[in-house]
């Protein structure tokens, strides 16, 4: 146990910083973070951690919060001044690449002028403290797969493009300053705690209301996209390998495998033996059908964005070799895990299973619950 060291994370309420702070306090480190004021609670996903172990000023505290915000100069620096963290994870952003086309400019300034915010106190202070900046696959745009280190960049998007302004002075205060600011090139990460906007997520909380009657279909944009989606827990330990490296470098982070959205679909409904029928194409609006002809997946031109990235595919083969850092949890297992996780939060909220506090079951145990849940729908739609 490597006690003694402070992490500062941004973005601590999100995905991944939920499961990086589990992962750090495990280590043994101090954990700051950093959440911004919201009007609805933004911290479910680490509320566990808050009740376990969060003390009121002081410094022995395993995990403690504070409020700043990345678009917020002085009150980055006055976190920084008081945490002294030895490590720096910036993981906060606007991470949703279809809304940064509608909000482009606080887009950049949230993921572009946020961590050069971090970047120029860190050099202002002249303290010893490591960056990780939570690089993007988003990055390499339409830069054919596999896509490694040496990879061009192409992005397509406002985020991928405010992503590649970060990932360059992440490296510029490496080299000009002498910061060991390093970047993490992560390729899409999921978990059962992605944001519910995420494709994934979106489909796998759409089947679990499907089968509880809170939905009747799911509506998606280009189901041709292709992904390499890893597991996040294992991902940010990749983060914490990245800062422990001797020198400071760049490094991407994906499975090396790839699929289309409608692989995902598939494989979901698969899984609680509910195959999608049959599909009809008219321009882009695609229906996927039940064998009774209802309706299960409908495409909207809304979902679509204005520019796309087809195909990601992530060459980790350098994190492989210099940090002994692979993936375990591939498409089928992160698919499986996802589906479970959401039938069983439907499934108590619906009363259709009793809340058990501290009881862990297996996924299989909920997707067979589904897939009775499953024939009686089809039994009912078919008397
Ligand atoms: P996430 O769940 O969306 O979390 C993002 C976090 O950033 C949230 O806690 C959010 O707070 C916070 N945030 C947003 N604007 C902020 C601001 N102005 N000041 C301070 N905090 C702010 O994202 P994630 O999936 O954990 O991803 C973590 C990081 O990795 C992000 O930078 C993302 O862009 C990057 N990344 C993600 C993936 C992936 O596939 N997940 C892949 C590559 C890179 P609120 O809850 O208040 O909104
Ligand atoms: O799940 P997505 O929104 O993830 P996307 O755009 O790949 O971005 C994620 O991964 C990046 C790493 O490459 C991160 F940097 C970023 O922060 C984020 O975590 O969309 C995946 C694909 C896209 O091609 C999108 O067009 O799914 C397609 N899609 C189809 N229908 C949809 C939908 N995406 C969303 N969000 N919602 C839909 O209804």
């Amino acid at each position: 146990m490597e006690s003694g060291k402070v992490a500062l994370i941004t973005g601590i309420g999100g995905q991944d910083g939920s499961y990086l702070t589990e992962f750090l306090i495990k280590k043994g480190y101090r954990v700051r973070g950093i959440i911004r004021r919201a009007s609805w609670p933004n911290t479910q996903r680490i509320f566990h951690l808050m009740k376990e172990y969060e003390v009121e000023d002081d410094d022995n505290s395993r995990f403690w919060l504070r409020y700043a915000d990345l678009t917020d100069a002085s009150s980055l620096r006055t976190i920084i001044e008081k945490f002294k963290p030895d490590e720096i994870y910036n993981l906060g952003s606007q991470s949703h690449v279809g809304i940064s086309f509608q909000n482009p400019i606080s887009t950049l300034d949230i993921n572009s002028i946020g961590p050069l915010r971090i970047l120029d106190i860190i050099r202002d202070m002249k303290i010893p403290c490591k960056y990780y900046q939570a690089s993007s696959s988003e990055m390499f745009g339409i830069s054919p797969p596999p896509q490694n280190e040496k990879t061009p960049m192409l992005p397509q998007s406002p985020y991928g493009i405010a992503k590649l302004a970060a990932y360059h002075l992440t490296k510029m205060y490496r080299n000009s300053y002498g910061i060991f600011s390093s970047n993490g090139i992560l390729f899409n990460h999921e978990s059962p705690r992605r944001g519910i906007n995420f494709v994934t997520r979106k489909i796998t909380i759409g089947i679990a209301k499907m089968l509880t009657g809170d939905e009747a279909r799911i509506t998606l944009g280009n189901l041709d996209a292709k992904r390499d989606w890893g597991y996040s827990k294992e991902y940010v330990e990749a983060m914490w390998k990245i800062l422990q490296h001797h020198e400071p470098e760049d490094f991407v982070i994906a499975t090396g495998e790839t699929h289309t959205i409608r692989e995902f679909i598939e494989e979901c409904f698969n899984l609680i033996s509910m195959p999608l029928a049959s599909n009809e194409k008219q321009g882009a609006d695609e229906k996927y059908f039940d064998e009774n002809w209802n309706v299960r997946v409908d495409i909207h031109p809304k979902y679509y964005r204005p520019s796309e990235v087809p195909a990601l595919l992530g060459d980790a083969s350098k994190a492989k070799r210099l940090l002994g850092w692979e993936p375990k949890t591939k498409f089928k297992e992160l698919a499986k895990m996802m589906l479970a996780a959401d039938l069983k939060d439907r499934f108590e909220r619906a009363g259709i299973l009793p809340i058990e506090p501290g009881v862990e079951k297996p996924d299989e145990f909920y997707l067979e619950k589904a897939r009775e849940l499953a024939d009686k729908l089809k039994l009912k739609k078919s008397n």
